[in-house]
């Protein structure tokens, strides 16, 4: 769940204990935009049990103080959360507090104590700290923004649920939309809070405690690499990435409503309607790029947007509409361009880009097609599925991209936990049926224990204490599934299959009138097991984090294993010119200890989206 959820969860919900931060609308920054942490939660619980109200999305028009968690938060990482360029642009009247500072009363302190950026103080706009002049019970918003608040309500955010996972110590993050689910945080919250010794480094919670979690410094890198990835995919024929299904980072309205929000409309009520229409497709189309980092014009479009509602006369002039709060000279300019010519130019290019966005996303939507492809087709005159499949422009797909088009919607749909678990049941049988001493296991999102999965991961290795292997089993198990109709199409195939070390992908499904499902096979040596468990279970910010710490400890980690004694290509540390000497690899504890990272379990490993 995302911290913008989990404040519009727990708005009005909560057991009020303390009243002195009453009156304070508050945007609360744990240092992970996508994902609220448990320790992220427990924060945010405690500010509105002691009377704030949680701002979802960072909007200076509403928030009153910006609350931080201490240690971790860098200036820079807040700013690009809240998508403003420099310190002084933030409001004075909003003072960017440390965590500490919320933990108190400090109705009588000055905040100059908890200030959180030194910077920030001497900054040009900085405002003066003195609490006769910013009393922590802030000024009523202004004028025609009373509706602008957050909303209460409690929103049934499904979030990210773990489900039916056996090994779950931590009821923590089990998360529940329910108000019941509500009062089991509560309790544990509370529990965390006079159990005086954390857990060191053993809860995932404390990701943001640099001093708890020796993987909480690579987290930002890690994320970052990921992002970068994601955006450079340039199709390795591998694995296809749907950037509409990956991007949860959409923007959501804070369920306000405005004066010109079309059910409360009269004719007359909004005078620059005309104006909202067009900059609110213009703020669309910005919001549908999030992934390439556009978050700054969403929030400038939305805060003209909200400005111009809230105002009641027509604009008449650039400057009429620059005295409008947010509304800088561009936007003002464009606005001025609608009610002069009752169009905007720019509409037309961005609605011309974002045409090709749209398309290149959809087919990158096909399993192996990589941005390269997508945008060859584009070119070749290509704008649908139907296009791709009437070959329109000479364009030729191979025989995987046209499985990858043929199960479109299939494969970029998620499966739940259970169809997962009822299709792993169906084909261990089978490998066992082979070899009975083959250790056949799930891993992936599954045995983090998600409530639905993209695929089926599948870990096939085998003891060789007997003097025997696995070598051979995989395409015995293949042929057998295909016969059993659970195996329908391959996507990817081994070269070797006498090999060890083999990696398989398919579609399979449930039975003949279910959908197809993605499948992987990954067969790994014995001795290999824990590095490959470890990798395959994920999640991938997890695993970066990993070896990012592996590589700042001298060693380099992968599937294989841990390796010390690496020396690698000072032109390009990517490359290594030997392969070094296996240090762990057997188990996946060894790992963590030689990683000096505390034992974490499979749940315990989510430091993303999935
Ligand atoms: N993995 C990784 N880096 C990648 C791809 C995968 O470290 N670039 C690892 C971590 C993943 C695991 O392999 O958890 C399985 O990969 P999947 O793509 O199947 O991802 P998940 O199973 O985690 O998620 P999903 O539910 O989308 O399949
Ligand atoms: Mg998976
Ligand atoms: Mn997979």
């Amino acid at each position: 769940m995302s911290p913008g959820a989990y404040a519009e969860r727990v708005n009005g919900q909560v057991r009020m204990s303390e009243t002195y931060l009453n009156g304070t609308r508050i945007y609360f920054f744990g240092g992970d935009r996508e994902l609220a942490t448990v320790s992220t939660k427990a924060k945010m619980f405690r500010l509105a049990r002691c009377g704030a109200t949680l701002v979802p999305e960072y909007n200076p028009d509403i928030v009153t103080h910006i609350v931080i968690d201490d240690n971790i938060v860098s200036l820079h990482h807040l700013l690009e959360n809240i998508s403003v360029k420099r310190l002084s642009k933030v409001p004075g009247h909003i003072p960017i507090l440390k965590w500490p500072w919320a933990t108190t009363d400090n109705t009588k302190k000055h905040f100059r104590i908890h200030a959180a950026f030194a910077t920030r103080r001497n900054s040009v706009d900085a405002i003066d700290y003195d609490p006769d002049i910013n009393p922590i019970v802030p000024p009523a918003p202004k004028k025609g923004k009373e509706h602008a608040a957050p909303n209460p309500e409690v929103t049934n955010s499904s979030g990210e649920q773990m489900v039916g996972n056996p090994s779950a110590k931590s009821p923590r993050e089990a998360s529940s939309s329910s108000s019941r689910g509500l009062e089991d945080e509560e309790a544990s919250f509370e529990k965390q809070r006079v159990s005086s010794k954390p857990r060191a480094n053993s809860d995932p919670a404390n990701e943001n405690n640099v001093g708890e979690d020796p993987l909480a410094e690579f987290y930002a890198q890690a994320r970052t690499e990921r992002d970068q990835e994601v955006q450079e995919n340039l199709g390795d024929g591998n694995k296809a990435t749907n950037l509409h299904a990956e991007n949860g980072n959409k923007s959501h309205s804070s369920g306000s409503r405005f004066l010109c929000d079309g059910v409360r409309t009269s004719a007359g009520q909004c005078p620059n309607q005309d104006v909202i229409d067009k900059l609110s497709e213009l703020k669309k189309i910005h919001e549908q790029r999030l992934m390439t980092g556009d978050n700054f014009r969403v929030l400038k479009y939305s805060t003209a947007i909200n400005a111009l509602r809230a105002y009641p006369k027509r604009i008449r002039s650039t400057e009429e509409a620059m005295s409008l709060n947010g509304v800088a000279k561009k936007t003002a300019e464009k606005i001025m361009e609608i009610i002069r010519t009752g169009d905007l130019q720019r509409l037309h290019h961005e609605r011309a880009v974002s045409d090709d966005i749209r398309v290149i996303e959809l087919f990158q939507g096909i399993y192996g097609v990589g941005r390269q492809i997508a945008h060859r087709w584009y070119n070749a005159g290509c704008r649908t599925l139907d296009d791709l499949r009437e070959g329109k422009g000479g364009v030729k797909l191979s025989s995987v991209q046209q499985i990858g088009l043929q199960y479109y919607d299939d494969i970029n749909s998620r499966m739940p936990r259970a169809e997962a678990e009822e299709i792993f049941n169906k084909i261990k049988p089978f490998a066992l049926k082979i070899d009975s001493k083959l250790y056949v296991d799930i891993m992936g999102s599954f045995r983090r224990g998600k409530a639905d999965c993209g695929d089926i991961d599948i870990i096939i290795t085998r003891p060789t204490d007997d003097g025997r292997n696995h070598s051979g089993v995989l395409s015995k198990l293949l042929k057998d599934l295909r016969i059993a109709g659970i195996i329908t199409e391959d996507l990817s195939i081994p070269d070797d299959w006498s090999d060890l070390e083999l990696c398989y992908r398919g579609l399979c499904r449930k039975d003949s009138d279910s959908r197809r499902r993605r499948i992987d096979f990954l067969v790994i040596p014995w001795e290999s097991r824990g590095a490959a468990l470890l990798y395959y279970t994920g999640d991938d910010i997890f695993n970066r984090s990993m070896r990012l710490k592996a590589n700042k400890m001298g060693y380099s980690l992968n599937q294989k294993g841990l390796f010390a004694g690496v020396v690698r290509d000072p032109q390009d540390r990517t490359r290594k010119l030997n392969q070094g000497t296996n240090i762990a690899s057997a188990t996946e504890r060894e790992i963590f200890d030689k990683l000096g990272v505390p034992w974490q379990e499979p749940h315990e490993r989510v430091r993303g989206f999935s």
